[in-house]
Order: C-alpha cells, then sequence, then structure tokens
C-alpha cells in the first residue's frame, strides 16, 4: 500500500523545471569540488516532524492529515515505518534519524517500553537491508514524559537518573543495532527553571558522570558511532546546561570528555543563542568539533525554536562554507530538524518542504564551493592579516616577544595605519556569486 499514492519519486529536473515535485538544484550525482552532492550533503528526514508530529502547537491541537491518523499503538508505529520507507525513498534521503518515543510508544513499564521497541526496531532493519537509506543518529527523548520533570540526568531525583541511564543503555544498543553513524544528546531539560531551588554544581558534575558511563558503555558494546551534544540555550528549561558551543566545549573540557564527542549544531539553536547559525559552525570548527547539524531556520519575529525547512539561501551558502572548511561533516549529515507549518497541513506539503531544503542547501554548497575556489574571502583575510607574517607581528605569532619589547616598539611608532574592513564590499560580492551561480544553473539547464 502506498501512503502518498499522488508522489512519484522526486526527480531532478534542474532549474527551468516547473513541476512542484521536483529537485531545481539538488541533482544527487553532480560532482561539486570532486565529490557527489549527495556524499557531501548527507540529507537526513526527522521522523519525529515528519511522521509523529500532528501540527499542534500549544494553543491548538493537530492539524496534519496523514494517512495513518485512523491507527494507533503499535499498528500506528508500524505504519509509520511503512510509510517512512516509502518516504525517504521518494524524496531520495540517504539518512533518517529518530526518538526512541518518535518510533515506539511507551508501554507500562520500562520493560514493556523497551519490547515495543525491539519489534519496531527489528522491522527498521528489516526495511534496511534493502532500502539505501540509513541511520545518521539515535537518542532517547528525555524530555517529553513527567518523570522528566526535573530534568534526567541533572534530576534532583537519583531514580530518574538511573531510568534514564536504563533508556540511554537501550538506545545505544538501539544504535548498535541499526548501524547509526552517531548518537546524539540533546539535553533539553538539562538545565534550571530557578536557581533558588537548584544545586548547579551538583547537577553538572551528574551531567558528566552520565556522559562517561556512555562513552563507558559505547565502547563495552563496540559501538563505534560518534557521539554528538547539540547545544540549546532555552526551551524546554529557562537556562539549558549546553548553551551554545563554546560553553559546552568548556564543560566537555573539564570533564574530560572532549575527545569523545562532538556538536550536532542546530541552526535554530544558535540563534536562540544570540548567535549566528555560522557563529556556532565555526567556532565547532576551529576546534575540531563540527560533527554533524540539524538543519532548519528560526524566525526574527518569533523568540522559540520554530523549526522551520531552510530557505534562506544566505544561510545555507554561509553555513556550507563552514561545512567545505571543515572538510565536511564526517559521520554526520544535514538532518532536517524542521517541520511543516501548522498550515501547510496536507501530506504532500512534507515533500514540498524537504525539496525546499535540500535546494537551498545545494546552492548554498555551489556558492560556498565557488567562493572557496576562488579564494574570495581567503584573500579577504589574509591581507587583513598580513601584519602578523613578518616583522613584530611575526614575532608574536612565533611567541618570540614580550610586553617590555612591545612597547620599545610602539614607542617608536610615528602613527597608527588601519585599513578598511569592507564588509559591504564583501557582502556585495556574495551576492553576486549567489546571483551568478543561480543564472548559470539555468543556462545549464536551458
Ligand atoms: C529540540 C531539539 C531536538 C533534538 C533531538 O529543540 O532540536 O529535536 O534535535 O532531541
Ligand atoms: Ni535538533
Ligand atoms: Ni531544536
Amino acid at each position: 500500500m502506498a501512503y502518498f499514492a499522488n508522489v512519484d519519486q522526486i526527480q531532478y529536473e534542474g532549474a527551468t523545471s516547473k513541476s512542484p515535485l521536483a529537485f531545481k538544484y539538488y541533482n544527487p550525482q553532480e560532482i561539486i569540488g570532486g565529490k557527489t552532492m549527495e556524499e557531501i550533503l548527507r540529507f537526513s528526514v526527522a521522523y519525529w516532524h515528519t511522521f509523529t508530529a500532528d501540527g499542534s502547537d500549544p494553543f491548538g491541537v493537530g492539524t496534519a492529515i496523514r494517512p495513518w491518523n485512523h491507527l494507533t499503538g503499535m499498528d500506528l508505529a508500524k505504519a509509520r515505518v511503512e510509510a517512512g520507507f516509502e518516504f525517504f525513498e521518494k524524496i531520495n534521503s540517504p539518512f533518517f534519524c529518530f526518538h526512541d518515543v518518535d518510533i515506539a510508544p511507551e508501554g507500562r513499564t520500562l520493560k514493556e517500553t523497551n519490547e515495543n521497541l525491539d519489534v519496531i526496531v527489528n522491522m527498521l532493519k528489516e526495511y534496511m537491508k534493502t532500502s539505501k537509506t540509513k541511520l545518521l543518529w539515535n537518542t532517547a527523548n528525555m524530555f517529553t514524559h513527567p518523570r522528566y520533570t526535573h530534568g534526567a540526568a541533572t534530576s534532583c531525583n537519583a531514580d530518574v537518573f538511573a531510568y534514564s541511564a536504563a533508556k540511554v543503555k537501550k538506545s545505544l544498543e538501539v544504535a548498535q543495532e541499526l548501524g547509526a553513524e552517531n548518537y546524539v544528546f540533546w539535553g533539553g531539560r538539562e538545565g534550571y527553571e530557578t536557581l533558588l531551588n537548584t544545586d548547579m554544581r551538583l547537577e553538572q558534575d551528574n551531567l558528566a558522570r552520565f556522559f562517561h558511563m556512555a562513552v563507558d558503555y559505547a565502547k563495552e558494546i563496540g559501538f563505534e558511532g560518534q557521539f554528538l551534544i547539540e547545544p540549546k540555550p532555552k526551551e524546554p528549561t529557562k537556562h539549558q546546561y549546553d548553551f551554545d558551543v563554546a560553553t559546552g566545549l568548556a564543560f566537555l573540557q573539564k570533564y574530560e570528555l572532549q575527545d569523545y564527542f562532538k556538536f550536532n549544531i542546530e541552526a535554530n539553536h544558535a540563534t536562540l543563542a544570540g548567535h549566528t547559525f555560522e557563529h556556532e559552525l565555526r567556532v565547532a570548527r576551529i576546534n575540531g568539533m563540527l560533527g554533524s547539524v540539524d538543519a532548519n531556520q528560526g524566525d526574527p519575529l518569533l523568540g522559540w525554536d520554530t523549526d522551520e525547512f531552510p530557505t534562506d539561501l544566505y544561510s545555507t551558502t554561509l553555513a556550507m562554507y563552514e561545512i567545505l572548511k571543515n572538510g565536511g561533516l564526517g559521520k554526520g549529515g544535514l538532518n532536517f530538524d524542521a517541520k511543516v507549518r501548522r498550515g501547510s497541513f496536507e501530506p504532500d506539503d512534507l515533500f514540498h518542504a524537504h525539496i525546499a531544503g535540500m535546494d537551498s542547501f545545494a546552492i548554498g554548497l555551489k556558492v560556498a564551493n565557488q567562493l572557496i575556489a576562488d579564494k574570495v574571502l581567503d584573500d579577504f583575510i589574509s591581507e587583513r592579516y598580513s601584519s602578523y607574517t613578518y616583522g613584530i607581528g611575526l614575532e608574536i605569532v612565533e611567541g618570540k616577544t614580550n610586553f617590555r619589547q612591545l612597547e620599545e616598539y610602539a614607542l617608536n611608532l610615528s602613527e597608527l595605519k588601519n585599513q578598511s574592513g569592507r564588509t559591504e564590499r564583501i557582502k556585495a560580492l556574495i551576492n553576486q556569486y549567489l546571483l551568478e551561480t543561480l543564472s548559470l544553473s539555468k543556462k545549464i539547464n536551458a
């Protein structure tokens, strides 16, 4: 049975295509800088937004019309798997991601929950034997159920800590079973609501203890996927301990965990932290910690995690710039942690949304690749910092000078001369590259 009967396999038709259900820029086999687009972009479908969510928001019930809406319990879970693989194939997604509770309902006990999970994991495994879609990452949802109201690994209640450990243990086994390339920790409730009732030091120490136990268990079972921390400053908790990449990195270093983790960077979380998406990618990249990406976008007019599909070409360009400069994403990928708007409630909207996101990143990839090939930013930057390549600048970076010598040098300076940063010139250049890439795509296709 087909769940998306009126949608055929989505094909690349090129920039001149008028067909809404076709890729205009994402051409999986097109070579960009020696690799195919498919290999570089490593797109992933988020199970929760695509198959589990119903379009509800804090003010209203679900709106989504889905072909599995009449089902409940395990029947619903199984239908979602069937629909999932139909969707992955039709959209041509190399990866997908899920939380434990997205794929199977929780039972009355932990044991029952694990049994439900086993049934669906076996089903996924069967499908994956013949499907080309692999598991980018999975994770344990430790934020929805009331038991996590005070946190999971940072709960004031040791029983909840233990329960959470059991959850992650099971999820690591699932990751191992399905060959997940990564395992994600997003601490939605690992933070505090008010300092008035919080032992911050104990909570953070416990979080580190939890991560160490996860590292140990992964080793024990031979799970070789990459561990990822997904920073977010707030929501649902007022303050989350994995605030942003810099905060997360300091935490990992303090607790000697930095060799076992990288970061999963979400665009909308970056902006909630008061950063740009590319800032978070850059901080991770220059520290060798860029692991994977939750590709979405926020809305500057709304102050929460709106999880919109990424369509801002300027942003996808700067993101792909960081990713290419990183030498790619390794085991990571671009996971659409994004949901269709509540008003986009038809099943076809799931395809339109993914096409929009995939095409936007394909354009970003092309533009970023050209910017790098032409050394557009590199040339500006190396010229801007050229004073560190000779004379006193060289002595500074080589650690061959001190305050005394620098004062002597400064006393002899007659005039300090700065050069323009040329921000607007650079932005105009990027626009030129964007428009050129777009018009070139049209010409190739015409
Ligand atoms: C929520 C997070 C979540 C993680 C996985 O804001 O983005 O969806 O990606 O738990
Ligand atoms: Ni996310
Ligand atoms: Ni998010």
